[in-house]
Parts: C-alpha cells; sequence; structure tokens
C-alpha cells in the first residue's frame, strides 16, 4: 500500500499578518474571513488541502495579542492551543511591520517553549512582500536566521499567492506517516452555518467604521434547505448597544441590506444555488461574556493563563 502522509500545521502570528489569507492562498478557496482590521478571526479554522498521498490540515488562528476582554483572552488562547496540538507551526510575519515589538513578544514566547518543551518545527513566513523593496527584506531574512529558531524562512506574498508553493513544499518534509484524516475533497471541517456567520461578519467588518466590528457577533439561527434546493438563511447579528444597532441598520436600512446582500452573494459562491437570507440585529450588550456564544463559536473561557 502507498504510504500517506497527514499533519495538523498552525498558521500563527499577531493580528494582521496575513494569516487568514494565506491560509486561504494556499488552499487555492476563500474560505478564511479577510479584513484590514486586527482580529478578524476569532476562532481556529481547519482548512484541509490533499495532494497526492500528503494530506495538510492548516489551521488559521486568532491573532495572538494583549487581550483585554475575556473573549479576545479565549481567542488568543486557541492560537496557543493550535500550536500544541501541531506537527509544524508557521509564523506569519508582516514584512511592512518587520519584527517591531508585538512580533518580538510573540517571538521571545516561541523561544521559551522551544527551550522547554518539545516543539514542533517552525517556518517563518514574511509576508506581503509585494509591498517591501528587496534591500529591506534581506536584513528582515538575516536577523531571522540569527534567531535561530526558524527551521526555515520563507518571503511571500500571501495576497498576490507568490510563493505559497514553497510553503507547501517545506511543511510537506514535516508531515508525520499517517492515514489521511480526512475525505481527499474536504476543505473544512467548519460547520456550514459557522461558515455563514463568518460570511456576514466579514461584510460588516469591511463595511462598517473602525470601531463597531469589535461589539458585534453574528449567529446563524436557522439554516434549511426549502423543497427547490435553494438555501434558507436566519442570522442575528448582535451588538452591545441601541445606537450600535442603528449604524448597522443605517438610514432606511441602507447598510443591513448592503451587509446582507454581500454575504448571500459570498454564501451562493460558497454553497453554491439560490441562498435567502434573512437577517436580524439585536442588542445583547454581554454577548462577550457569554459562555454558551463563546462556545458556539468554538472558544473555551479564559482560564487566565497567559504567555
Ligand atoms: N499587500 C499585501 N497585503 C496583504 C497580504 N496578505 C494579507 N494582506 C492584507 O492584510 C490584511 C490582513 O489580512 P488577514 O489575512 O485578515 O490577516 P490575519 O493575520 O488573518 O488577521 P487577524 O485574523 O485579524 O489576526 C488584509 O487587508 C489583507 O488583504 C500580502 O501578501 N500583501
Ligand atoms: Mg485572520
Amino acid at each position: 500500500m502507498t504510504q500517506t502522509h497527514a499533519g495538523f500545521i498552525a498558521i500563527i502570528g499577531v493580528p494582521n499578518a496575513g494569516k487568514s489569507t494565506l491560509l486561504n492562498g494556499l488552499l487555492g478557496e476563500k474560505l478564511a474571513i479577510v479584513s484590514p482590521k486586527v482580529q478578524t478571526t476569532r476562532t481556529n479554522l481547519r482548512g484541509v488541502l490533499t495532494v497526492d498521498n500528503n494530506q495538510y490540515i492548516f489551521v488559521d488562528t486568532p491573532g495572538i495579542h494583549k487581550a483585554r476582554r475575556q473573549f479576545d483572552q479565549a481567542m488568543v488562547d486557541a492560537a496557543w492551543g493550535a500550536l500544541s496540538d501541531s506537527d509544524v507551526v508557521v509564523l506569519v510575519v508582516d514584512a511592512i511591520k518587520g519584527f517591531d515589538r508585538n512580533v518580538t513578544g510573540l517571538i521571545e514566547s516561541l523561544q521559551k517553549i522551544k527551550s522547554n518543551e518539545s516543539c514542533p518545527p517552525i517556518l517563518l513566513v514574511l509576508n506581503k512582500i509585494d509591498k517591501v523593496d528587496k534591500i529591506k527584506l534581506l536584513p528582515l531574512m538575516a536577523k531571522a536566521g540569527e534567531m535561530n529558531i526558524f527551521d526555515d524562512v520563507i518571503p511571500l506574498s500571501a495576497l498576490k499567492k507568490k510563493g505559497c508553493e514553497i510553503v507547501l513544499k517545506e511543511v510537506g518534509k514535516y508531515l508525520p506517516e499517517s492515514p489521511l484524516l480526512y475525505d481527499k475533497d474536504t476543505l473544512t471541517d467548519m460547520p456550514s452555518r459557522l461558515w455563514a456567520a463568518e460570511a456576514t461578519r466579514e461584510r460588516a467588518f469591511l463595511l462598517l467604521g473602525d470601531e463597531l466590528p469589535y461589539s458585534i457577533s453574528v449567529e446563524t439561527m436557522e439554516f434549511n434547505t426549502r423543497d427547490d434546493e435553494s438555501t434558507e438563511i436566519i442570522q442575528h447579528i448582535y451588538v452591545e448597544r441601541d445606537g450600535q444597532k442603528k449604524i448597522i441598520v443605517g438610514k432606511d436600512g441602507q447598510m443591513l441590506k448592503r451587509i446582507g446582500q454581500q454575504a448571500r452573494e459570498a454564501m451562493q459562491v460558497m454553497f453554491g444555488g439560490t441562498v435567502h437570507l434573512f437577517i436580524q440585529v439585536k442588542v445583547r450588550p454581554n454577548w462577550a461574556s457569554d459562555i454558551h456564544h463563546m462556545r458556539m463559536l468554538g472558544l473555551e473561557p479564559s482560564k487566565g493563563k497567559s504567555r
């Protein structure tokens, strides 16, 4: 029998480094939501790629940062959790920002892990090189080499999908021998209703102003197939205050309509066929500290551990 390899690859980094863009680039599919705002990803997301006898199970994670809210700490804990369960770690660094304070803090935590525990190989991805002069990139690569914890350094552009194949090649070297863990054509194990909620949240992140996205959450309440094979989806957008509800609904309901239209289009691409989407905005002041809501998103309330 042919030998197969399969393993988990945690994609970690500070917020906005381009982790989700990289996941999508590696998969060749728009699975993870992406936005120019920090903390777009809130929960670990598995994306599966099977090439011949190799199965890559990538885990996109929330950006690691100094969390203030319990909800944000649960996000950060999820990211560190992905690392401890992985066979390979891909650390994504925004090469425009380089090794700033946030990235250095994260690398110091990795160095500690590497010196204390058995740690999987760590590949450094220097992302966004489409926006970086070669003259600036070389010192970054040299500095990465001096840090002595990276098993490889790969400069790439996740957005332009340039260099993704090198990641596959390098990661492939470390995949353990294993039966395939998913069907060959599986893209993700994320439930469709959660993906649908993420699609709506992405449009809200992109269409709303700077602060509001952090005060909203989306939940799919109903996800049904109608007799004509079309999909009916009913969602709630939760906000913390009445004023926020007014902004999301917008003048004459225009903002909510735009969010809904764009989200519906994304859902139709993902699910195939017609989608009927109905969104209600609800004021729920404590959604971020609601344990059931966190678990619905796949997060566990923080036990206070922090690196
Ligand atoms: N120019 C350029 N921009 C990129 C590249 N990769 C990602 N971006 C942009 O960087 C921003 C953040 O990308 P995301 O993929 O959402 O980043 P993330 O690391 O997943 O962010 P969080 O989920 O918030 O932690 C988006 O505006 C992307 O379009 C790249 O290779 N080049
Ligand atoms: Mg992300």
